[in-house]
């Protein structure tokens, strides 16, 4: 009863490409295999050896404790401090004048700094925050635009052992609020404003506004970038960039604990006041340090571009920590993907000769509709692999992905991962295992991953279940910032403690290969069949007319839930009751008549998550005809859905 029914078919597989082949770290599946191997038989040499590649202060006397189970303890003893990992580490090597971050804002300014001169920016940053009294242990909030302050903030925050707890730059006062005291911060870092869409967003007046009232914030540290007016708290602001010019560019990095937070994320649950996702210090390194390394296959040429924001789990780990501990060079863009025009992205890998891309299925989608010319008209030969993350790919847009924008020649990396796991979990190698469109493919090293069903066991081939890790990793969650229990319940309770769940459903096929079938609160249930959203989301993509697709369950007195789906339509294509109907036939004939969707509904776009994921629980709602009263906050444009309920009346 347990089990969601699989009904999607993709037999495609390609393998790793040749030339890729040749240059990559891990190049066949036997190494692979047996690495995997060691990983999970022996934990503590293979963690021990990684972590060692890492300059420690002083170094770890164990690897793992699990003694105190839920709460992992990695590298015990052991002292580090992150933003000397990613930063002096580099200095004595050639890697000093190599570029680190090469940062392009929305109006085409371009600004590069060398391993070396970030260096000096984090430690002058440092010394500004010192000054005004920030040091260990202190939370900082940090709501910036993506500017290359905003991976300095992170890293000066690091140096001094102060824990940063950045808010996504779109977040409303409110947001801010709530999180800054959630974390008890005692400072803030922003800028005046950013550039979105040719327009100012105006972060310090949003900050101002959160902090009316609030007092245990003794300073708010400005970065000026778009000189815009503000107002000025004589008392509290402080212009960070005139701070940093009269700093010093030296400061001993403080000696952190292994285990000491390196940082909050909050996550949204899907109910409930968000969560502070606690973060430490030597294992979230380790893990995304290896990550990159292996997954993205960094190579010293390399030019990187995670187009994610760091006010995300990505941007954390895969724009600043692990990229930069392995000493790559990192592109940082501060704007939209179509400003000034739908052909931005490109553009910048064309003029940066972009190697490796990371970004998600919702812009791969989004560019899908906007048109293959704008895509083709730069050129994109400098790219050697794509990776993308966030939500499950659908087979069309990965084929497209991997045709149009890689022309045929780089591997896909579909990397399975979650703000809790730090790092990425499962995920091709790319020079080692071939992929499958739409398939996260294999676990990570260290990553114990199955497929159970509810009470544990775990399923056979093709079995649709409860996505769960067996085992402890360096990089996972060690809690919920001031709320311990709910980190044992949210995570741990489904399976009596024994394994970590945190809310996917999963397939692993014949070849052990792992297919996300989405958050199993999604799960739909049509006369007794538990069926995947995605997979019948997926469907409907196959069809040419149909760009991106949402399947929520809607009320039925017969079949108790029926499927209810809503369309963004192609360029050109009608929507309609005609249109409707095809693609009614159309998802009975991929996957079966019992996933035929009964309502269709047309949008011209879906409501997303402000980092892209669709949210389906407000569809419900539209679905069932309901007025929307939940929470919404996390909406990145609320008119779409007032569009769509509207509609439904
Ligand atoms: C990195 C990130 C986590 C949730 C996760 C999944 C979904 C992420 C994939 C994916 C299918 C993927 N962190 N998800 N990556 N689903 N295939 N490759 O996104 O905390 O914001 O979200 O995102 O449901 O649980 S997150």
């Amino acid at each position: 009863m347990s089990e969601i029914e699989s009904v999607l078919h993709e037999n495609r597989s390609f393998e790793p490409p040749t030339a890729f082949r040749e240059t990559a770290s891990i190049n066949d599946l036997e190494t692979y295999r047996e690495m995997h191997r060691r990983s999970i038989e022996e934990p503590e040499d293979f963690w021990g050896e990684v972590a060692r590649e890492l300059p420690w202060i002083e170094p770890f006397e164990s690897v793992l404790d699990w003694s105190e189970k839920p709460v992992a303890k990695w590298f015990g003893g052991g002292k580090l401090n992150a933003s000397a990992v990613c930063l002096d580490q580099h200095l004595t090597t050639e890697r000093r004048d190599k570029v680190a971050i090469l940062f392009e804002g929305e109006p085409g300014d371009v600004k590069s700094y060398t391993y070396a001169e970030a260096h000096a920016e984090v430690c002058r940053m440092a010394n500004a925050l010192a000054e005004r009294g920030v040091k260990r242990g202190d939370r900082v909030a940090i709501y910036m635009p993506m500017i290359p302050e905003l991976a300095f903030a992170l890293l000066a925050c690091a140096r001094l052992g102060a824990i940063h707890s950045v808010i996504f730059g779109g977040f409303s006062a409110t947001a801010i609020r709530d999180r800054v005291a959630d974390g008890g911060c005692t400072a803030v870092i922003t800028a005046d404003g950013g550039w979105r869409r040719g327009k100012v967003l105006e972060l310090k007046k949003v900050v101002d506004e959160a902090l009316a009232g609030i007092d245990s914030v003794h300073t708010v540290f400005v970065v000026k970038r778009t000189n815009n007016e503000v107002a000025w708290d004589e008392r509290r602001d402080v212009d960070l960039l005139a701070a940093m010019a009269g700093a010093s560019a030296e400061r001993a990095p403080e000696a952190m604990d292994a285990e000491d937070t390196l940082f909050l994320l909050y996550t949204s649950g899907s109910t409930g006041k968000p969560k502070g996702i606690r973060h430490t210090t030597g294992g979230y390194l380790v893990g995304t340090y290896l990550t990159s390394k292996y997954v993205f296959d960094l190579k010293e040429d390399d030019v990187y571009w995670c187009t994610a924001d760091i006010g995300w789990i990505t941007g954390h780990s895969y724009i600043v920590y692990g990229p930069l501990a392995n000493g790559a060079t990192c592109v940082m863009y501060e704007g939209a993907p179509n400003a000034p025009h739908p052909g931005r992205f490109w553009e910048l890998v064309e003029k940066h000769r972009v190697s490796v891309l990371y970004t998600a299925p919702t812009a791969i989608r989004a560019f899908m509709r906007w048109g293959d010319e704008h895509v083709t008209r730069f050129d994109r030969s400098s790219l050697r692999l794509l990776g993308t993350v966030g939500e499950p790919i659908n087979p069309k847009a990965w084929m497209w992905y991997r045709e149009v924008v890689g022309e045929g020649r780089c591997p896909i990396v579909d990397t399975w991962w979650q703000t809790e796991t730090g790092a990425i979990m499962i995920t091709p190698l790319p020079g080692a295992v071939s992929t499958k469109p739409g398939s996260a493919c294999l676990p990570f090293f260290g990553v114990d991953a199955a497929v159970v069903d509810e009470d544990g066991t775990e399923l056979g081939a093709n079995q649709g279940g409860l996505l769960c890790v067996r085992k402890p990793w360096p990089s996972m969650l060690r809690g919920i910032w001031g709320d311990d229990e709910r980190y044992r319940e949210t995570y741990w309770s489904r399976f009596g403690g024994k394994y970590y769940f945190a809310g996917d459903g999963a397939r692993r096929d014949e070849d052990g290969y792992f297919w996300i079938m989405g958050r199993v609160d999604d799960v739909l249930n049509v006369s007794g069949h538990r069926l995947s959203t995605m997979e019948i989301e997926s469907a409907l993509v196959s069809h040419p007319g149909v760009v991106e697709a949402a399947v929520v369950p809607r009320p039925d007195d017969l079949t108790g839930e029926a499927v209810a789906a809503f369309v963004t339509a192609s360029p050109g294509c009608e929507p309609g009751d005609a249109f409707a109907d095809e693609l009614r036939e159309h998802v009975a004939k991929e996957i079966g008549k019992l996933a035929r969707p009964a309502d269709i509904h047309f949008a011209d776009a879906l409501p997303k998550t402000r980092s892209g994921k669709i949210m389906r629980r407000l569809l419900r709602d539209v679905a069932a005809g309901r007025e929307v009263l939940q929470d919404t906050t996390t909406l990145e444009d609320r008119s779409v859905l007032d569009r769509l309920s509207a509609e439904g009346k």
